[in-house]
């Protein structure tokens, strides 16, 4: 027939696939084929697949499906990041329990998942809400806990004040929830935090083996929120106060010209320091700043705010007396939550100097204009003014010289400060995994004990139970709060916080190479086998806490000597949007595509092949620009290709004899389809793909649909194919006459001698006649010539059952076959 019915193939294979498992990782020890484990961040389960799930994976799907096509055995499965606030907000509104949804999404999922044709091994499918999976988020926060790596502490939190929650630093986007947009409030709450900050070094070292493999601008997010700043801290007496006040800078060398100094307005610091007279003002000026976000406070085009406290400081290097001010351009919970203000070379402080008529010193002469007359402070290189014994010195030898002097007299050193900050695991939600701690009157924080984990979420709440309220849902449960203390025996309850669903994603790929193992999160032993991940696959939404979280875990379970890699990606692909219009797609816009209905009218193939030959993999795609019904037809030639080229011949044509242009064709498409894959260029790989369909078409309109170069040309677009249009390449590969899944080790090399451009002629003489013409490349080699020219159907003939005496090569152009 003229076209495919799209429908049918894709009941068909997916019949097949999942009957013969084509795609299963082998974990067979004698299989020693090379390993490949790609993995794709997995799905949060909100309703079905959409388009940015239909992109991400297709993408996916071509990395591996070409790993299983070259041979290898491949691990490429799938889960469900399945815990999270909106299975919650549906249970609440629906008074359901949030695993209802949950589970009901998941499921709605992997029949899509299965349709759009992943090649996945569905043996290995995890779900994070299972009990048998956070069980091990409990297992590993419990060796936390005993390194000192998970702690309590008091702290300012960002508050949601509609979700009721806290959020973290990055779940806050302009002052406002990421979620529900209400404007994040500051709180003081009791949380558990995991000590990343421990890592931050190493987490900055060990991206050296992540160049090539992530994208820069991924390393440099990483890099920037880290923000590791080299400098010193620095003392400052404070008169009427027993302790000095240290502060962090970066420029010790700048100390001369520190004016004023300035405490975070939020910070107990500035509370202490506040003399009498200035209280009530002060107090005004806190509440105020308590509303604002981190982002909001350091805004450089914000007027500047502040209050005099009434009080002064003392420089440590010429003993001057200088005004301490509170103001919120300085954060409480970065470097100690204080600083020396040095207005001449710190915009920041310049500002506020300027509206507050603070003095202005120049201590580093650039040759810039005066900064206070200009307003901007000079930051560069120069020599040192105004500066006592320092004066003369560069900027650079300074720094060493001042942080020495410091040193020697006890009022300061070299130190580096992480803008890092511990990761706050603690949410007052009810979907998630249950802290494993158990808080004793007599015996304080007690993990609970291994053979009790995991700590079960208590099954009994639903609906109106899970409304937030301030503290967590679980707090309701009383049955499950009362507890013996697994030490004393004393009557305790439980932790009723759970962990932040960073958590689940910081480790899972780790449980696909044992999903079922049972005494420990994963099975060490197959862990060394497949990891790290290959080829890592997600979006830019996670470039920065969802790897940074993943390579810490990483680091501690290195630590814990559980794996022998610091790194879990080597490689990291990240897919570009899936936009309409110019716009993300949106509900207020109107402007979705619905992945289901664009399946219903093209077919999966032609989605995919739309999906991929959009462009680059990082590129956003808009779907307004691309052609699905385009795709379409051509897969539809391409299918009349497989099935012309299939009726007209077997498979097993030895194609030597064929058509000399196609086959050149065929190997030249070869050699770049792999190249442009290897490279990641897969809209490349279409394109010549696209090229090679059109030249076999021609061959076959010409006539030659049964020789053996169309039937080779026909093969090699099932092979093609099957990275980007699974169906229809194993339909035709079917139609070519051959048994079992196009995607499993049939690639091929091209050969070096098609891939010529241009070629010379050589005579093929039998007993110095001149038999045949043959083109060849020029660099062709002396044994492929002759094996080329004793194919040669008229030099067959010729020499008929005379005997070969001797052939002479000349190569390239001339063969010479000696008869008896
Ligand atoms: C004096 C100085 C002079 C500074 C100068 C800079 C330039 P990074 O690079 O981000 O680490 N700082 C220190 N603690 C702060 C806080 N809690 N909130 C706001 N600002 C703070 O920045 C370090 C610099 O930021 C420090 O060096 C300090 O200002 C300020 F010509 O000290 B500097
Ligand atoms: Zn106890």
């Amino acid at each position: 027939s003229d076209s495919y019915d799209a429908r049918v193939l894709q009941d068909k294979w997916q019949a097949r696939w999942a009957k013969e498992n084509p795609f299963a990782a082998s974990e067979d020890p004698a299989d020693d084929r090379p390993r490949s484990f790609i993995v794709d961040m997995f799905p949060y389960p909100s309703g079905d697949l959409h388009m940015g799930h239909a992109e991400a994976f297709a993408i996916g799907d071509v990395i591996a499906r070409y790993r299983f096509q070259l041979g290898e055995n491949v691990l490429h499965p799938i889960g469900w990041d399945s815990f999270g606030l909106p299975a919650e907000n549906a249970a609440i509104k629906h008074d359901t329990h949030p695993a209802e949804w949950t589970y009901a999404n998941i499921e709605t999922q992997a029949e899509s998942f299965k349709r759009y044709g992943i090649a996945l091994d569905w043996s290995r499918r995890l779900h994070t809400s299972d009990p048998e999976y956070y069980r091990w988020n409990q297992w590993m926060f419990v060796r936390f806990f005993r390194k000192g790596l998970a702690y309590r502490k008091d702290g300012l939190v960002n508050w949601c004040p509609k979700d009721q929650t806290v959020l973290a630093n990055e779940q806050v986007v302009q002052g406002r929830c990421e979620r529900c947009h209400t404007e994040v409030e500051r709180r003081a709450l009791n949380q558990w935090y995991y000590k990343i900050t421990d890592y931050a070094q190493r987490l900055l070292d060990d991206m050296e083996q992540l160049r090539g493999g992530w994208a820069d601008d991924v390393l440099t997010m990483q890099r920037n929120w880290i923000g590791r700043s080299q400098g010193a801290d620095v003392d400052f007496a404070i008169e009427g106060r027993e302790e000095p006040v240290t502060v962090f800078t970066t420029r010790p060398d700048t100390l001369y010209g520190a004016t004023f100094f300035v405490v975070a307005a939020d910070a107990p610091l500035a509370d202490e320091l506040c003399a009498a007279e200035q209280r009530t003002v002060f107090e005004e000026y806190r509440a105020k700043v308590g509303k604002l976000s981190d982002i909001e406070r350091q805004s450089t085009d914000r007027e500047k705010t502040g209050v005099f406290l009434g009080r002064y400081a003392i420089n440590p290097v010429n003993g001057e007396r200088i005004p301490v001010w509170a103001a919120d351009y300085v954060l409480a919970d970065y470097g100690h939550g204080a600083i020396m203000a040095v207005p001449a070379h710190d915009q920041r402080d310049l500002d506020f100097a300027r509206t507050f008529d603070l003095p202005v010193r120049v201590v580093v002469e650039t040759g810039e204009a005066d900064p206070a007359e200009t307003g901007t402070a000079t930051a560069g290189e120069g020599t040192l003014v105004n500066s006592g014994p320092l004066d003369g010195m560069t900027k650079t030898d300074a720094i060493p010289q001042i942080i020495e002097v410091l040193a020697q007299r006890g009022t300061g050193s070299g130190t580096i400060n992480y803008r890092l900050r511990d990761w706050l695991l603690s949410r007052q939600r009810f979907w998630g995994t249950p802290i494993p701690i158990i808080h004793c009157p007599a015996c304080g924080e007690v993990p609970v004990p291994d053979d009790q984990l995991p700590v079960r979420l208590p099954d009994n709440l639903r609906g109106a139970d899970l409304a937030p309220k301030g503290v967590s849902p679980l707090a309701a449960a009383s049955d499950w709060v009362n507890v013996d203390c697994p030490e004393c025996g004393g009557a305790a309850k439980r932790d009723t916080d759970t962990m932040d669903t960073f958590v689940d994603s910081s480790w899972y790929f780790l449980r696909y190479c044992s999903p079922d193992f049972d005494t420990a999160p994963f099975d060490p032993e197959k862990v060394a086998e497949w990891g790290p991940v290959d080829q890592y696959i997600g979006g830019k939404e996670h470039a920065i806490l969802h790897l940074l979280y993943a390579r810490f875990f990483t680091k501690v379970l290195y630590d814990m000597g559980m794996i022998s890699f610091t790194e879990p990606f080597t490689r990291l692909l990240n897919q570009g949007q899936v936009i309409n219009e110019g716009r993300a797609m949106s509900k207020s816009l109107g402007n979705g595509v619905d992945l289901g209905k664009e399946i219903d009218r093209f077919g999966v193939d032609a989605v995919r092949l739309t999906v991929i030959f959009a462009g680059p993999p990082e590129e956003d795609i808009d779907w307004a620009d691309v052609s699905p019904a385009a795709s379409l037809k051509f897969l539809n030639r391409a299918y009349r290709v497989m099935a012309q080229a299939g009726a007209a011949s077997a498979p097993g044509l030895d194609p030597v004899t064929g058509d000399l242009e196609l086959r050149k064709a065929t190997h030249q498409a070869l050699a770049k389809i792999t190249e442009a894959v290897e490279a990641q260029r897969f809209n490349v790989a279409i394109a010549r793909t696209m090229e090679l369909v059109t030249a076999a078409r021609k061959a076959i309109e010409a006539g030659l649909a049964a020789d053996p170069a169309v039937r080779e040309a026909a093969e090699t677009i099932a092979i093609t194919l099957a990275l980007f249009a699974p169906y229809v390449a194993e339909e035709g590969w079917e139609l070519l006459g051959h048994a079992g899944s196009v995607t499993v080790g049939n690639w091929r090399s091209p050969d070096p001698a098609l891939l010529v451009q241009e070629s010379v002629t050589c005579v093929v003489q039998v007993a110095s006649k001149l038999r045949d013409k043959i083109e060849v490349a020029p660099d062709i080699s002396a044994e492929e010539l002759e094996r080329l020219a004793l194919a040669s159907e008229k030099v067959k003939n010729s020499i008929g059952d005379r005997q070969i005496r001797k052939v002479v090569v000349r190569q390239p152009k001339l063969v010479n076959i000696v008869v008896a």
